[in-house]
């Protein structure tokens, strides 16, 4: 029932990770009818280790006899169309298992006109006086940070404190959907993984697109056996159970063989949203199998939608101080052009200005004409190369500037320099061609960091391609081969300032024109 086509590296998008027909097994899955009997019509095959009942003792038998029929009722009474893991509905069960009275903790939700329960053993750590201090701790964090980091920093060691794993990371995803670990808590000894980058085919298009619904998952244990639901079909649509919203869900055996060869034992993930989009993950990791309870994913879950909000709105903040500081260097700079009398006086400003003009767009080099001179700073292409890029880049310009973050690719003479500038950012300083600054930035292959150890990670097997992070580092290298990291919106608003020396120039010009005319 699942495609046609085999699933493999290169369709990992293709795969229904929604109706894998399975769960895992630290619970059970029973699907019944919305009925005042709630007749079970699927269950999964491991009810009778937990419920001491077996599938076809169950199936066809009714719910309410199962777990009592003013629980049944309180089912029925409540709204199970959940849109979100946010509206599932929990409640507490207590079944007699072989005589005895079994406590569970359950999770229901509606799928496609079924009601689906899924239930969990309890733990005896339902009772939380820690929470609230969590809560408020992580409140005082977040608001103590100074920037984005420090705040995913706080998030990243609060996170981990309370699932007890043995590391958390804040994963952000990039306009083109690659990743970056961009705050981590771990255990010592265990190798960093802060600052890598992972392309988007890790995280396949479906998956993203369950995760803004489904916020929380687990895998309890990377090597469980897959627990089937029987029968496979639902009878309301002839189609698998759509398990999109279920808790237990056995997840993409390509995901699995992932963690595997990561070492990984456990892991929980749990979306970051804003706005309806996913902009990240806090992706957690054990080294050995660990379950969580309830309370605690649905605490963690609460720490997430609050640490995204957040989040979103320090961004706000930070971008709109960092542009305010920009746009303050930026108009020092066009003061050297505008407030120097001699032209020899601007070029030993701006040679003297080196640091602020480079680190004003966050360049590793920059060129600029001036007065028919050439002055570089920092790591640039040979002058030759700048100046048949400047011709270039100057015909391509719109209100006077031009940028890329792939030059080579777009500029194909840029490929014998494209280490050093992939990235390139272009002001005109006069309306002609002659005076104009350009900003490099280098590949971003030259920089990122990868600390993995190459030979460990790559795993040979029979079939020559297996899945794993190195495997999949070199797949992040073939996409942003040849690309920089791109210029922000503030940095491209603080060239408005640098505009204004061409506005005074021109107006110079025109000045002198009219001079000259009279
Ligand atoms: C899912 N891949 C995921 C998830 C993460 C990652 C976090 C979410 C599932 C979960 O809860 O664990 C990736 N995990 C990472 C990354 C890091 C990490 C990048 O810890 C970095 C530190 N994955 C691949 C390839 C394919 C693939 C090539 O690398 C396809 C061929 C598939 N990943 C894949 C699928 C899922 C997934 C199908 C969905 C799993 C599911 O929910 O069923």
């Amino acid at each position: 029932f699942v495609t046609d086509e085999p699933i493999d590296l290169t369709n990992c998008d293709k795969e229904p990770i929604h109706i894998p027909g399975m769960i895992q097994p630290n619970g059970v899955l029973l699907a019944a009818r919305r009925t005042s009997a709630g007749k079970i019509v699927q269950c999964s095959r491991n009810s009778n280790d937990l419920l001491g009942r077996t599938p076809d003792e169950l199936l066809g038998s009714s719910l309410a006899d199962l777990i009592g029929q003013e629980a049944m009722n309180d089912l029925l009474e409540r709204d199970l169309n959940a849109a979100a893991s946010s509206d599932l509905q929990y409640l507490k069960l207590q079944i007699e298992v072989d005589g005895l009275p079994v406590r569970f903790t359950t999770v229901a939700h509606e799928s496609e006109g079924l009601l689906i329960l899924e239930l969990e053993l309890e733990t005896d750590d339902e009772e939380g006086d820690d929470d609230f201090r969590w809560i408020r701790t992580f409140f005082v964090k977040l608001k103590q940070s100074a920037n984005r980091y420090t705040a995913s920093q706080a998030a990243a060691e609060q996170v981990k404190e309370i699932l007890g794993y043995d590391r958390v990371m804040i994963y952000e995803f990039d306009k083109q959907w690659n990743g970056k670990v961009i705050a981590e808590a771990k255990e010592p000894g265990l190798e960093p993984f802060l600052g890598h980058h992972y392309p988007a085919s890790d995280i396949p298009k479906q998956a993203r697109e369950l995760y803004l619904r489904n916020w929380l998952r687990t895998i309890v244990d990377v090597n469980y056996t897959p627990v089937e639901i029987v029968p496979t079909v639902q009878p309301l649509t002839g189609r698998p159970l759509n398990l999109s919203l279920s808790v237990l869900r056995s997840v993409s055996p390509l995901h699995v063989e992932y963690l595997h060869n990561m070492g990984v034992g456990a892991t929980v993930t749990i979306s970051l949203i804003h706005d309806g989009q996913l902009w990240g993950m806090i992706t957690c990791h054990h080294y050995s199998p660990k379950y969580v309870s309830h309370r605690i994913r649905n605490l963690c879950n609460f720490l997430g939608a609050f640490f995204s909000n957040e989040l979103y709105q320090r961004q706000q903040l930070d971008e709109y101080q960092a542009e305010l500081r920009l746009r303050t260097e930026a108009s020092k700079i066009a003061k050297i052009f505008i407030g120097n009398s001699s032209p020899f006086q601007v070029v030993e400003e701006l040679y003297a200005s080196e640091r602020r003009l480079l680190d004003l767009m966050g360049a590793s080099g920059a060129a600029v004409s001036y007065n028919d001179k050439l002055l570089l700073f920092g790591e640039t292409p040979p002058p030759g190369d700048i100046r048949e890029l400047a011709g270039w880049m100057g015909g391509k310009t719109s209100n006077y500037t031009y940028r890329t973050d792939r030059l080579s690719l777009e500029f194909p003479p840029a490929v014998s320099y494209k280490e050093k500038a992939s990235g390139a950012l272009y002001v005109a300083l006069s309306p002609g061609q002659q005076n104009y600054i350009i900003w490099f930035r280098p590949e971003v292959l030259q920089i990122v960091d990868w600390a993995g150890d190459p030979a460990k990670a790559v795993i040979q097997d029979n079939d020559g391609m297996r899945l794993s992070p190195r495997k999949s580092f070199e797949k992040w290298r073939q996409v942003v081969q040849s690309t920089a990291f791109d210029w922000k919106t503030e940095e491209l608003n603080a060239l408005f300032e640098l505009r204004a020396v061409v506005d005074n120039q021109t107006k110079s010009d025109l000045q002198r024109a009219e001079e000259q005319a009279l």
